[in-house]
C-alpha cells in the first residue's frame, strides 16, 4: 500500500502513543482509547498522566527556562529553530492532517489546509523572534536614560481544546517559543496525538530539552493542576468560558499567574441589502458549517436586511442543501463528523429547542445517518427572536440563527446584543456602511465582504467573554512578554543627604 491509499483509509490497529518530557517520550501510564467520531473505530491510545507527571513537566520547563538555553539565544538562533521546525511539518504534513482527521472528524482536504497555515505559523513566529525589540525614552532630561525591556515570562502553560487540536496550537507554540519562553501542553483527552506528535518536530528543528513538553489526561485532574501550579508563569487557556471563569478562580487562588483566554462567541454575520448576495450567502454558509461549526469564531447569528431577508434565506438555504457532508477520509467532503458524543447531543438538543421555540427550520434541522459517526446536517432557522436559546447560546455547531433589521443602527445594536466579543463580518458595497459597522461592533476578529480569512500575521483574540489577550503575529510574542523599564543615570548623582 502506498502511503497515499493509507491515509485514506483506517489504521489496523489504534495508535499508541507516550507522552513528551523533557525532549523524550515517556511511557507506562494506563492508556485513553479514543475512537474516530467519523467512523466509530479506535484510532489512539494516549497516557492518562497523574499530577506528578505535570510537576515533572513543570519542574523540566523551569529548568530549560533558568538554564538560559532557549531564553538566552538570541532572535535569529531561535528563528532558525522554528524554521526548521516549519520544514519539518511540510515533509510530514499529510501524515499530522490524517491522524488529525482520525482524532477530530474534520475533512482531509481541510486537515491539510490546516497543517499549511501551522506552517505559516511558524515562519511568522521566526519574523517575530527577530523583530521583537522594546523601546527607549530619551526624553527624561540629560541625567536619566529610559529603557523599556521585554523579557520571557517564564514557563507557559498551555490548554487546548478538541475542534482544532492542530491549529490552536500552532497559533500559540510558535509566539511562546519566539519570546524565549517554554512550556507544558495540556491538549484535550480527545484530541492528543498531534500536540505530541509536535514533540518529535521540534526535537528534530533542535529544540532544547524541556522547552516543548505535553502532559495528557483530562481537564478535572491535570488540566486543574496546571491552572493551580504555583510555578507555571502564565496560563494560556481556549476553551468554553465556564472552564474559563475556574481558570481566573484558580489563577488568583494560586500564584496570580498571567492569564490569556480565548472563550466562547456567538459571532454576527450582517447582510446589507446593497452586498453582493450570491457572495454573502457563500460566506454565510461557509462560516456557520466550515468544521461543523465547532469554531469559536464561527457566524452563527445572521443579521439580515429586511428589504433583502427572504430572497437572500432562500438563496442560502439552498447553497447549504449542496453543502457535502459525508466521511472525513474522503477527499470531496466539505463537513465531517462531530466531534464527540457530548457535543453531538448538545447540537441536537438546540434544533429541538429552536423549532420547539417556534423558529422555522429552512434547511437541515435533523441528524444524518451514515451508519457510522455522529454527523449533523447544515441547519438554517429563520424567524428567530433576540430572546430564544439559539440566538443566545453558544450552539458550537452546524447551526445558523437568522435575524432581520430595519436601519444600521439597529444592526449594530443586534449584533452587539451578546455577552461574546469574538468576531463578526459585515457584508456591504457601501464604504460608509462597512467602516461604520466595523467600528461599532465589539468583536476581536472583524471582516468586510469576507469571512475567517487572514493569516498568523494578525492577531486574535476576544472582547467581553470571549477573552484576554491577543493570540498570533508580533502581538501573541508580546502576549508572552514581561515588560521592565530599566533607568540609567548619567552622571554624577545630585546627592539626598547634603
Ligand atoms: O470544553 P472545555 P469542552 C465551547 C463550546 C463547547 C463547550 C464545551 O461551546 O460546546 O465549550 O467543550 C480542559 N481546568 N468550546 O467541554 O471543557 C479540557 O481538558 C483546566 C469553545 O470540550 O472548556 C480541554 O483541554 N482545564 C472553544 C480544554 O480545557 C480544563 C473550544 C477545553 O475543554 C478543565 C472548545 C479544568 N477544570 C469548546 N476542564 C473555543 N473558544 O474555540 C476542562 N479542561
Amino acid at each position: 500500500m502506498d502511503q497515499r491509499t493509507t491515509l485514506h483509509s483506517l489504521p489496523q490497529a489504534p495508535r499508541e502513543f507516550g507522552f513528551w518530557l523533557d525532549g523524550a517520550w515517556e511511557g507506562g501510564r494506563p492508556l485513553f482509547e479514543r475512537a474516530s467520531p467519523g467512523h466509530g473505530v479506535a484510532v489512539t491510545l494516549t497516557p492518562k498522566c497523574t499530577v506528578a507527571d505535570l510537576d515533572a513537566a513543570v519542574a523540566a520547563a523551569r529548568r530549560a527556562f533558568e538554564d538560559r538555553g532557549w531564553a538566552g539565544l538570541s532572535g535569529a538562533e531561535r528563528a532558525a529553530v522554528l524554521l526548521r521546525a516549519a520544514e519539518i511539518l511540510r515533509r510530514r504534513r499529510d501524515e499530522i492532517a490524517y491522524w488529525e482527521v482520525l482524532e477530530n472528524g474534520k475533512p482531509i482536504a481541510q486537515a491539510r489546509g490546516e497543517i499549511d497555515h501551522c506552517i505559516a505559523c511558524f515562519e511568522v513566529g521566526a519574523g517575530a523572534a527577530r523583530l521583537l525589540h522594546g523601546d527607549s525614552f530619551n526624553s527624561l532630561g540629560d541625567g536619566l536614560f529610559g529603557m523599556v525591556l521585554r523579557e520571557p515570562v517564564g514557563v507557559v502553560g498551555l490548554i487546548t481544546p478538541w475542534n482544532f487540536p492542530f491549529l490552536i496550537l500552532c497559533e500559540r507554540v510558535p509566539f511562546i517559543l519566539a519570546s524565549g519562553c517554554t512550556m507544558v501542553v495540556k491538549p484535550s483527552e480527545v484530541t492528543s496525538a498531534t500536540s505530541l506528535m509536535l514533540g518529535e518536530v521540534l526535537a528534530e528543528a533542535g529544540l532544547p530539552k524541556g522547552v516543548y513538553n505535553v502532559v495528557t489526561g483530562s481537564g478535572r485532574t491535570i488540566g486543574q493542576a496546571l491552572t493551580e501550579h504555583p510555578d507555571v508563569d502564565m496560563l494560556s487557556f481556549t476553551g468554553s468560558t465556564g472552564v474559563g471563569r475556574s481558570v481566573v478562580h484558580a489563577a488568583a487562588d494560586s500564584n496570580f499567574k498571567k492569564l490569556g483566554l480565548e472563550l466562547g462567541g456567538k459571532n454576527p454575520i450582517i447582510v446589507f441589502a446593497d452586498a453582493d448576495l450570491e457572495d454573502a450567502a457563500d460566506g454565510a454558509a461557509f462560516g456557520i458549517s466550515f468544521n461543523t461549526g465547532q469554531c469559536c469564531v464561527s457566524s452563527s447569528r445572521l443579521i439580515v436586511d429586511r428589504r433583502v431577508a427572504a430572497e437572500f434565506e432562500a438563496i442560502l438555504a439552498a447553497k447549504m442543501k449542496r453543502i457535502v457532508v459525508g466521511d472525513p477520509l474522503d477527499e470531496a467532503t466539505q463537513v465531517g463528523a462531530i466531534t464527540t458524543d457530548a457535543q453531538n447531543q448538545t447540537i441536537l438538543s438546540y434544533i429541538d429547542k429552536g423549532k420547539a421555540e417556534g423558529a422555522k427550520v429552512l434547511t437541515g434541522g435533523a441528524a444524518i445517518e451514515l451508519g457510522r459517526g455522529s454527523y449533523i446536517a447544515p441547519t438554517l432557522f429563520s424567524g428567530v427572536t433576540p430572546d430564544m436559546a439559539i440566538a443566545r447560546d453558544e450552539i458550537f455547531g452546524p447551526v445558523l440563527s437568522s435575524f432581520t433589521f430595519n436601519t444600521t443602527d439597529e444592526a449594530i445594536r443586534l449584533a452587539n446584543d451578546t455577552v461574546y466579543g469574538l468576531a463578526a463580518s459585515v457584508w456591504s458595497k457601501n464604504i460608509d456602511t462597512a467602516l461604520t459597522v466595523s467600528r461599532r461592533v465589539r468583536a476581536g476578529r472583524f471582516w468586510v465582504n469576507c469571512i475567517m480569512a487572514g493569516g498568523p500575521e494578525m492577531p486574535l483574540g476576544g472582547f467581553k467573554q470571549s477573552g484576554w489577550g491577543r493570540e498570533a503575529g508580533v502581538y501573541g510574542v508580546e502576549e508572552y512578554t514581561q515588560v521592565k523599564s530599566v533607568h540609567v543615570e548619567i552622571g554624577k548623582r545630585s546627592h539626598w543627604i547634603k
